[in-house]
């Protein structure tokens, strides 16, 4: 069993977010730090780090907005990705960040707004067949904060058509990802709030649409492995934001707060696999933008603790746990979750690392490279050079 366990380490491919390793911050407030990745070729090189120690995140996810120039074609984008090891993974559409997204992107009462975002949207699917990538990510500030703002039923109708306008552009090997969140930036109504609302969406827009889930999209307690349980069984499962939560959308880092549950997430993954004798295709992406812990570290913290979490759920005894279900022995079902979740997987997931030939502590391997230290000067001289102001503690 032990080997099957380490063999299907080979299904968790995590991708990066490029915006993880610039400078970012709450709405209160940024705490610059003197590593963050100043461009696009320090975004990747920092992804390149993490996918080098680690051995198993091969893409970064890119924002356009934050991730394309006009002075540089798709390309040379890609290129550069190339140049480190890597590939350009998700390509996520930016509806929020434009003054005219006030009242919303697809949302939005204004057809001429309306058809702003789609543009926007049919630009980013063109990026993604432009860089060969296989995934158009979207999420959605769209909603209203007050009752009566807006027409709800409308707004649906009116996403409804965007989506489909989305879907119908996308080349054969293009998988559309609609995110859902309960709230905030809008907090009376959120447009797509929910699994249910994404799915909705998804199933009408066509085939190639499917729901993702970002793990810090949710209200408190809700059982997230039942919505990926459903998703699942419905071939509607796209792909995750790996986070963890507190609060809100607190963007910690993996497991900090609930490894349980992230274990439990995944044992749904490999119950799946172990009754269609596949892994499903689903994109897992992290999605995090830290600005207390190095971001880095924090990185190789998040992906190596989805391993770790991986490997103990792909430990349970699916025979038994089905005969335990079938005798209605409560106990002794909770126990077979329970005594994977407590097993050390730590030598299980050296042998996989020595396999790909890295060291098994790859937190070590990247404080022992000197990288963080060598960025942060370079880095520290490059803003100076280019005149941006640092108003840090370091400075
Ligand atoms: C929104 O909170 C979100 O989860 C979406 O995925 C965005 O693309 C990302 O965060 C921006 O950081
Ligand atoms: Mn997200």
């Amino acid at each position: 069993m032990s080997d099957a366990a380490i063999e299907s380490l080979d299904q968790l491919k995590i991708e990066l977010p490029s915006w993880g390793f610039a400078d970012t911050g709450t709405r209160f407030g940024k705490f610059l730090q003197e590593g963050a990745a100043i461009d696009t070729a320090d975004k990747f090189a920092d992804a390149g780090k993490v996918n080098e120690v680690t051995a198993c995140c091969p893409t970064v996810a890119v924002h356009v907005l934050w991730d394309f120039s006009e002075s540089q074609t798709p390309k040379t984008v890609a290129e550069i990705a190339t140049e480190n090891g890597i590939r350009i993974g998700s390509i996520n559409a930016n509806l929020f960040q434009d003054q005219k997204y006030k009242l919303g992107s697809f949302g939005n009462p204004d057809a001429a707004i309306r058809q702003r975002a789609l543009q926007h949207c049919l630009d980013c699917i063109q990026l993604g067949q432009d860089v060969d990538s296989a995934y158009f990510t979207l999420w959605f500030a769209d909603g209203t904060n007050y009752p009566g703002q807006d027409s709800i039923r409308e707004r649906k109708r009116r996403f409804q058509e965007g989506l489909r306008a989305c879907h119908a552009k996308l080349s054969l090997e293009q998988i559309m990802l609609v995110e859902y969140k309960p709230f905030e930036p809008a907090f009376y109504h959120t447009d797509v709030a929910d699994w249910g609302m994404s799915y909705l969406l998804c199933k009408d827009a066509g085939p190639q649409a499917k729901t993702l889930v970002d793990t810090g999209h949710h209200y408190m307690s809700q059982n997230i492995e039942q919505i990926v349980a459903w998703l699942l069984d419905e071939d509607m499962l796209g792909g995750f934001h790996f986070n963890d939560r507190r609060y809100a959308d607190d963007d910690l880092t993996l497991g900090s707060i609930d490894p349980y549950q992230i274990f439990r997430i995944f044992c749904e993954i490999h119950a799946y696999a172990n009754e269609c004798g596949k892994y499903p295709d689903i994109a897992y992406m992290v999605d995090q933008s830290h600005n207390l812990k190095p971001k880095i570290e924090a990185m190789i913290q998040t992906v190596t603790t989805a391993q770790d979490l991986w490997l103990k759920a792909a430990l349970v005894d699916r025979d038994a746990l089905r005969g335990f279900q079938q005798a209605g022995a409560i106990v002794d079902a909770e126990n077979a979750l329970k005594s994977a979740f407590h097993t050390n997987v730590h030598p299980l997931l050296s042998e996989w690392r020595a396999s790909k030939g890295i060291d098994a502590d790859p937190l070590r391997a990247y404080r022992e490279s000197g990288y963080g230290e060598r960025i942060a000067s370079e880095r520290a001289k490059r803003r100076k050079a280019l005149g941006i102001k640092s108003e840090t503690a370091y400075a």
